[in-house]
């Protein structure tokens, strides 16, 4: 499969975010990305291309434009108070205040748009994550083409972001895009499911009153794990789209045999959907070695993940989203692409 990545990722680069409270440097950093580069490229999954540009309107169809509106010019309001180091939110308009006004101040508009303390904007925030979205839509389209599977390599992730909200080092989310561009170029049904250590709350969000989009999300119990307000079991969809969104939460320190049997079921509920396509929230923070995760993955669970996603038969578009141990990420993705190709050619 085709690999599209472009090292515009490293235009965004935090230095501190709010981690339980503490400030902390940054675990997502561009090293990430670069590892990944480097193992699909020594492991031969295939060609590493450039994305395509595109333009907002595809983004507009799943992020409100006042919030992409807000992105684009962040960095620009930020700067002329003369900032030069990130900006990291610090007051939300929670329950009983007014979000439908948006106010002048740009601390309160950052606060506005966003959800946790963990995650920087920075001077080329706007630019990697725009390019994040290239990336997912030139996946999709090399798939609506015809091609069995793609790997968007792109960093910032995205799974986090909703439909006017970023979070969890999240901007713009990329799998929701693709998403939608299936259906924008005709699918009928789409499946999406997130394999990252943390709920997708924003895929979940985005989709949550449809039903043309399955969302599922296999993840750390949010009673104890990061997003912790959304990913319960109950959360099944609404309205239209009752019934196209399922939760596994599973405790922290969950056996590997738990999250295959979580897996089992959501591969069983993607079948039944009979999806045109199906895009992976590839996050690697399920691994047992990951700094701020607790579940057990590690190389021949990534290949049985690939091998199990490829038995689903489906045109596929992988996407990267979480893992921050960052010396082993680039083999844990390999694993699981190399497995899911090979399984395909066997
Ligand atoms: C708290 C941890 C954010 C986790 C982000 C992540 N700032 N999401 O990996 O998938
Ligand atoms: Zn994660």
């Amino acid at each position: 499969m085709k690999t599209i990545y472009s090292d515009r990722h490293h235009l965004h680069q935090g230095q501190l975010e709010f981690y339980r409270g503490e400030l902390v440097p940054c675990f997502e950093k561009p090293e990430r990305a670069d590892f990944v580069l480097q193992a699909v490229q020594a492991r031969g999954i295939g060609p590493v291309i450039e994305p395509e540009s595109f333009s907002l309107a595809p983004i507009e169809r799943v992020h409100a434009p006042r919030y992409l509106r807000f992105l684009e010019r962040a960095w620009g309001m930020w700067a002329a108070l003369g900032h030069t180091r990130d900006a990291l939110p610090a007051v939300w308009p929670i329950r009983g205040f007014r979000a439908d006004v948006e106010p002048d101040n740009f601390i309160a508009q950052l606060g506005l748009y966003s959800f946790d303390s963990g995650t920087p904007f920075t001077a080329g925030t706007w630019e990697a994550a725009r390019t994040g979205a290239d990336i997912a839509l030139t996946a999709q389209k090399l798939i609506a083409g015809g091609e069995r599977a793609a790997f968007a390599l792109s960093r910032p992730p995205g799974h986090h972001a909703g439909p006017d909200f970023l979070g969890g080092y999240c901007f713009i989310n990329n799998a929701a895009v693709a998403a939608q561009a299936f259906i924008d170029g005709g699918a009928q049904r789409v499946a999406i499911l997130d394999v990252d250590y943390h709920h997708g709350n924003g895929t979940q969000s985005i989709f949550y009153e449809r039903a043309d989009v399955l969302t599922q999300s296999i993840h750390g119990d949010p009673k104890t794990e990061y997003p912790f307000y959304l990913g319960h079991a109950d959360e099944t969809g609404q309205g239209a789209g009752e019934g196209f969104n399922a939760n596994y939460p599973l405790p922290a320190g969950s056996s590997n045999e738990a999250w295959f049997a979580a897996l089992e079921v959501a591969c069983g509920r993607i079948r039944a959907h009979r999806p045109e396509a199906l895009v992976i929230s590839l996050g690697l923070d399920t691994f047992a070695g990951d700094p701020i995760s607790r579940f057990k993955l590690e190389a021949p669970e990534y290949q049985r993940l690939g091998a199990q996603l490829a038995r689903l038969g489906l045109p596929t578009l992988f996407v990267l989203e979480g893992g921050y141990a960052v010396a082993e990420i680039g083999d844990n993705v390999a694993h699981v692409l190399g497995s899911f190709e090979e399984s395909l050619a066997g």
